[in-house]
């Protein structure tokens, strides 16, 4: 089926599209096989019709059951009015409607955003604005959060939002719906190509506003498949979920999509405690589960005080997000006789692993390698020039599951990307022989935070907004748990009803917090400075205010 000229141009509206010489070298090759992942769940459905696909505490979804909820909320969806290129937020912790409404939208061609449910009304809000989106999806509470304050929040700042679903006690918005009254009703196929864009993941960023990122069925679907082979995932495979199912490891390396390809099982875990995690583990058979490096170090504190050895029992441990200390890489295989598996990848594309059959010291001390023969990967100094193998420098990328371009982000793009297409990781790595990254730093304005990534800009132009701060510099402060925490610097206009410097600290947090911003991007630290360094260009020199967290001298 083709979509009309007019679908055709909304279909591309702010896309950055594979130029067609790439199309026809990702199709010519088997990487991009014209199916949309609204198909590829319904072929697995097919497939594996009464084994079991998902559980969620006591409720359990054959795949032939959970196709049927996609189908009843697609049938919903439509009705309500919504239909071809409507974006959808989607923000929910691990909960099976996750799934329902992310298929459900895809099966009419709607476009979900994956937000996380760590975000606060600031970054929904900008989702919804970003994409037009005429529907918000949450559930009424979690981690004692409650989303139909942060839902009015949005319907206050968002003109197009046009309605409010809430799973649980929906209070004044439409509740999540009856989904056997709409059974005997189908919907048909939206007019798209597995070339179109499918949905938005979002991007950690480095500047103001977090970006989105447009994944296509086809190139979304090539990295979910090859990655499925080579985590070697089965039928049999119990896959337990811990990190936010929405992340794009949570979904595709190789995560749901790539246990959905293969016929396997799904757990979710409500939150990634070992007291909720274990008790999961050992009940569900789990054979895969996938971490970031905190949360590694928490399960091994947790089995190194007298918890059952779980990492033992798994098939896989996956690791990824952040830089994993070599040493706990070392303790997890040698002490814990875990079989890890490295994962460095981003939202925008580009994913590694380390192999299972790779040597030990390629599991513990390198990020892997990419999946894709066709992933092209440049090391470059700062005016772009390649470096010769084994320096380190900045990685460059290009392929078929990367993307060209950010959504509606013409300006942005031009520095996020290379003339010819390369994506600007922002990432400094080196290159082994045998084609293994190492992850050495960042050149990004970045802080990783135990996985969850703050853009500096975005927190700073937050700050700045405060009446008494002249300046504000957020950076990097290295952490033994998180990796690194955020430290912000701040040049003070002090008033004669200044309270104490904790009571200022605390109030700042909470000007941050109130702005609506994710609880993760609230400064871990603050401290006042009289003046701020500052580069021989006239830049605060970050440089400089992170040596002085390294060497404590504030
Ligand atoms: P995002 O673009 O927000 O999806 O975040 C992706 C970024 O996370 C990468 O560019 C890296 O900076 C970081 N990252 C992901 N996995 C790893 C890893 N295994 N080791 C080091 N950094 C990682
Ligand atoms: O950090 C990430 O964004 C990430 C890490 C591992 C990712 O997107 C992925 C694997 O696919």
């Amino acid at each position: 089926m083709n979509a009309n000229v007019n679908d055709e141009s909304l279909l591309w509206d702010g896309i950055v599209p594979y130029p067609e010489e790439f199309v026809e070298r990702y199709i010519q090759k088997g990487y991009w096989k014209g199916q949309t992942i609204s198909e590829f769940f319904q072929e697995s459905a097919q497939k594996f019709v009464n084994q079991m696909a998902l559980i969620c505490g006591d409720r359990q979804y054959s795949y032939q059951e959970l196709n049927q909820n996609i189908e009843q909320f697609a049938v919903f969806l439509t009705k309500q009015g919504y239909g071809l290129a409507d974006a959808v937020v989607i923000q929910m912790p691990n909960i099976a409607e996750f799934f329902i409404a992310y298929f459900a939208a895809l099966r009419i061609g709607m476009r979900p955003v994956m937000s996380l449910p760590a975000h606060r009304h600031a970054e929904v809000s900008h989702f919804i604005q970003q994409t037009d989106a005429k529907l918000y999806i949450c559930a009424d509470k979690h981690l004692g959060f409650d989303y139909r304050s942060l839902a009015q929040e949005c319907q206050r700042r968002c003109p197009t939002l046009q309605q409010v679903i809430v799973v649980g006690d929906a209070g004044d918005f439409d509740p999540w719906p009856n989904l056997p009254s709409f059974k005997n009703h189908m919907v048909s196929k939206p007019k798209i190509t597995a070339r179109h864009v499918a949905f938005f993941q979002l991007s950690g960023g480095s500047t103001g506003t977090p970006k989105l990122i447009p994944r296509t069925h086809d190139d979304y679907l090539y990295s979910v498949r090859a990655s499925a082979d080579i985590c070697k995932l089965h039928t049999e495979s119990r896959m337990l979920m811990v990190l936010p199912v929405a992340h794009n490891f949570s979904m595709s390396s190789a995560g749901s999509l790539g246990l959905f390809y293969t016929g396997g099982t799904l757990v979710l875990s409500k939150d990634p405690s070992p007291q909720t995690a274990f008790p999961l583990i050992e009940s569900h058979n789990i054979t895969h589960v996938a971490l970031v490096p905190a949360l590694a170090a928490t399960w091994a504190e947790a089995v190194q005080n007298g918890a059952t050895n779980i990492f033992k029992k798994l098939t896989a441990l996956q690791v990824g997000g952040a830089r994993l200390p070599d040493a706990l890489a070392e303790k997890l295989i040698d002490q814990y006789q875990c079989r890890l598996q490295q994962v460095f990848g981003m939202a925008e594309g580009l994913v590694n692993y380390t192999r299972y059959d790779d040597p030990k010291e390629v599991i513990i001390g390198t990020q892997g390698s990419r999946i894709s023969p066709d992933d092209e990967i440049k090391i470059v100094d700062e005016d772009d020039h390649e470096l010769p193998l084994g320096e380190v420098g900045h990685l460059l990328t290009r392929g078929p599951y990367t993307i060209r371009g950010y959504y509606r982000a013409s300006e942005h793009n031009r520095n996020a990307f290379t003339l010819d297409g390369f994506y600007r990781t922002g990432d400094l790595v080196r290159l082994t022989p045998e084609g293994n990254i190492i992850v050495e730093g960042r050149s990004k304005e970045q802080i990783n935070r135990g996985g969850e990534k703050i853009a500096t800009e975005e927190v700073e132009q937050v700050l700045n907004q405060h009446q008494q701060i002249i300046l504000s510099a957020l950076v990097a402060q290295p952490d033994p748990i998180l990796g690194e925490k955020s430290c912000a610097f701040i040049q003070w206009r002090p008033n004669n009803q200044d309270a104490s410097e904790t009571r200022l600290k605390l109030q700042i947090r909470q000007f941050v917090q109130a702005y609506g911003l994710a609880t993760y991007k609230i400064p871990d630290r603050i401290e006042f400075i009289e003046e701020m360094p500052y580069t021989a260009l006239g830049k605060i020199d970050k440089k400089q205010l992170r040596k002085r967290l390294t060497e404590d001298t504030i």
